[in-house]
């Protein structure tokens, strides 16, 4: 499909606000420059249905062997998918969610308040996305953690690499033997999975329980109470291939090596994105 550029588009810029009154733009007006005679194009409700099912089932057959493989699309998972697809547009990357909204707990700065803090250095992860934040010395703020979520959702669906599959729950690992007998997650490395997270939840930490009942991962460490100093350091040093396939980040990882929660400073989730992209692209490029 040929992707239309919004400002090719006939109404240049959508509908612009003036005297504090809806104003059709160019191309919107009507005849008699009101809405009266305001009309859509017409259309049959079979071209709705097709228009979508079309596009996702070829999205279904285009991805379903993908390059990469993120589970869960929390603030995790989209700085990972952030991170790899603006590095290498020749990889086909699939998110995979849930829920039916991307962007996991990152919608709310933690504790029902609006901001999010971040601990530098992430405010250079905020600075190469193009959010702003207020610069506290040791920690940056966001004024809306939803500004840095739909910013950074916005920019990872825009790349044409990109698939967010949501509604759609992993619910096993696919795994082979290596030539030598061990265990690898996925077919040959055309199947990772990268990045998610895990409190206990409906869902929480699936991967690496998985792991520990197909007898990958002997036991969970089991994640640690409160404390941002020791938990975010942890969590990014700690980012990487836990099973020959399967990289972990972001809080999954505390159930893994039984590190503490940081609570609500998402430096730690843009930066193990980062280091997850980083891992990923070394075990792809081995
Ligand atoms: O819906 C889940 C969420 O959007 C999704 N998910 C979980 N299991 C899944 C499955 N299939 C598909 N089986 C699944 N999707 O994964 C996403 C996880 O996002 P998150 O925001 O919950 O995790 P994160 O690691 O990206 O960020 C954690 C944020 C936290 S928790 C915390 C604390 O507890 O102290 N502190 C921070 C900053």
């Amino acid at each position: 499909y040929e992707v239309v550029e919004p400002t090719t588009l006939p109404h240049k810029g959508g509908i612009p606000v003036g005297n504090g009154k809806l104003r059709a733009s160019e191309g919107l007006e009507t005849a008699d420059g009101k809405w009266k005679d305001f009309s859509f194009q017409p259309i049959r409700e079979s071209q709705v249905a097709r228009a979508m099912a079309r596009r996702y089932f070829n999205d279904l057959d285009t991805y379903a062997e993908s390059d990469i493989v993120i589970v869960g699309a929390g603030s995790c998972g989209l700085s990972t998918a952030y991170t790899l697809a603006k590095a290498r547009p020749d990889l086909k990357i699939a998110i995979i969610e849930a829920s039916v909204s991307p962007g996991g707990g990152a919608w709310l700065g933690g504790q029902l308040f609006s901001a999010m803090v971040m601990r530098k250095p992430a405010d250079k992860f905020l600075t190469d996305l193009g959010v702003p934040f207020e610069d506290e010395g040791a920690y940056v703020v966001v004024k809306h953690a939803a500004l840095f979520t739909s910013t950074l959702l916005s920019k990872v669906l825009a790349f044409p690499n990109v698939k967010l599959f949501n509604a759609t729950s992993v619910e096993d690992l696919i795994t082979r033997r290596d030539e030598a007998g061990g265990l690898r997650i996925a077919g040959r490395r055309d199947q990772l999975d990268a990045a998610r997270r895990g409190h206990d939840g409906p869902f929480g930490a699936f991967s690496v329980k998985r792991l520990v009942s197909m007898q990958a991962l002997e036991k969970l460490g089991g994640m640690r109470g409160l404390d941002m100093n020791v938990a975010e350091d942890a969590i990014v040093k700690g980012t990487r291939e836990i099973v020959p396939g399967l990289i972990v980040g972001g809080m999954e990882l505390s159930e893994v090596d039984g590190a503490n929660r940081m609570g609500p400073t998402f430096g730690a989730m843009a930066l193990s994105g980062v280091k997850a992209a980083e891992e990923a692209l070394a075990v792809f490029d081995a």
